[in-house]
Order: C-alpha cells, then structure tokens, then sequence
C-alpha cells in the first residue's frame, strides 16, 4: 500500500493513525499542498478534487476520502476494529466523525481558506476569525456530543474508534493555529490520553518524512 499524505494535512493524519492503530506499514508520498502539488495533473488522475489522502493498493486501486479509506481498511484488516459493530455504538462513532469530517473541516480546508483570501480578498485578520468561528462552533458541538455520549479514556469507551482518528487531527490543527480550547473538557481530555498512545505518536506531523517547519 502506498498513501499520498501531507505532514499536516488533517484527513492525512486520520489514516496515518488508522494506520498505525492497526499496525499497517503504507510507502509514504508526500504531497507538498503549501506548493500546490495537489493541484497538478498528475495528483489530480489520483484525486479528481485535488488533495490527499489517498490510499493506493498494491493492485493500483486508489481511494480517496479519508473516511471511506478508513472504512476500508477497517474492513480488509480487522484486527483493532475502528467500528463497532452494534448498530448504535457504530452510529454515535460515525455521528462524531462526521461533525469532524463534514461539519467542521470543509469550511477550513486550503482550497476555501485561500478562495477567501484571493478571489474574495479577505484579509488575514478576517481569514482568522472564519477559521475560529468554525472550529468553536464545531468543537462545542463535539463537546456536547462527547459529555451526552462519550465514556472512557477515548471517546467512546476503552479503545479508540474512527472518532478518536478525526478528533485528534482536528484538535491538533486548532492548536496549532492558537484557538481558544479550554470550553472543551472532554475533547481535550480524549486528546490528551490520545497524544500519549504510540500509534498516535507514530501518526503525528511532525514524524513523517516530509515535515517541514
Ligand atoms: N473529505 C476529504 C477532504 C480531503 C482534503 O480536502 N484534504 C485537504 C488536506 S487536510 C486537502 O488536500 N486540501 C487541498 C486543497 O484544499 O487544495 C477527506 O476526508 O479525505
């Protein structure tokens, strides 16, 4: 298996934790998105909308989407199940995956942030209180879904789930760009007891081969 990944690319760290939670070796590709590469023809026969991840087989199937290729995986590698397989349990986990994936990471993604800022000229103070605004709205309501729902170290009880792969990526890019976090006990406490776990470790930014400063 191959993955096309960036260091910091959110959705690239969902799978590379998916990954490492399921002990899977993958040949790291990186794509450089401060540079543009996911925009260039040859991405593009990989990903049609121009970004990562994207998972290759050995047979040369490829697969976009960051939630179908864990899905995927989780499938075709059972061990360390990601899903729950009662109907509910599943639910809530997809449910918090989800608001992550559809809710709140879409609005910030590199190609909306940058349509903000070069077409509709949107300086980077305002660029910053979009990014905020989105990512507190989104993190009250995984708080809130957390504190109804939630149980344990991870969100879901004693083993990290999908939910666990799309919350860490997103709390970490929140950091990174100096949000407010401290409405948000329960994430930050899954966060937490996530940041200390080796196969997250193995999955963060800033131990893949194309980290940059
Ligand atoms: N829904 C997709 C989103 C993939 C995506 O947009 N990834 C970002 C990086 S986190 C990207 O490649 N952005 C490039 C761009 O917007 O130009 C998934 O979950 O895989």
């Amino acid at each position: 298996m191959q993955l096309y990944s960036f260091f910091n690319s959110s959705t690239s760290y969902r799978v590379r934790i998916a990954l490492a939670l399921k002990g899977l070796e993958a040949g790291y590709h990186g794509v450089n998105l401060r540079a543009g590469e996911q925009r260039q023809a040859a991405h593009r026969e990989l990903s049609p909308i121009g970004g990562v991840p994207v998972l290759v087989r050995d047979d040369g199937a490829s697969l976009t989407q960051s939630l179908a290729i864990i899905d995927y995986l989780d499938g075709q590698y059972p061990q360390a199940p990601l899903l729950p397989r009662e109907p509910l349990q599943r639910a809530r986990v997809l449910e918090v995956a989800q608001l992550i994936a559809c809710d709140i990471h879409p609005l910030n993604n590199v190609r909306v942030l940058g349509y903000l800022q070069r077409v509709l000229e949107v300086g980077p103070e305002e660029k910053g209180r979009w990014y905020a605004h989105w990512v507190a709205e989104g993190l009250a309501a995984l708080e809130a879904l957390l504190q109804r729902h939630g149980s344990g170290p991870y969100c879901f009880g004693d083993e990290p789930t999908l939910a666990d792969c799309c919350l860490v990526p997103q709390v970490a890019n929140a950091e990174r760009m100096g949000c407010e976090l401290s409405a948000y006990p329960r994430v930050m406490a899954v966060y937490d007891h996530c940041q200390a776990q080796a196969a997250f470790q193995r999955a963060a930014p800033g131990r893949q081969a194309d980290f940059i400063q």
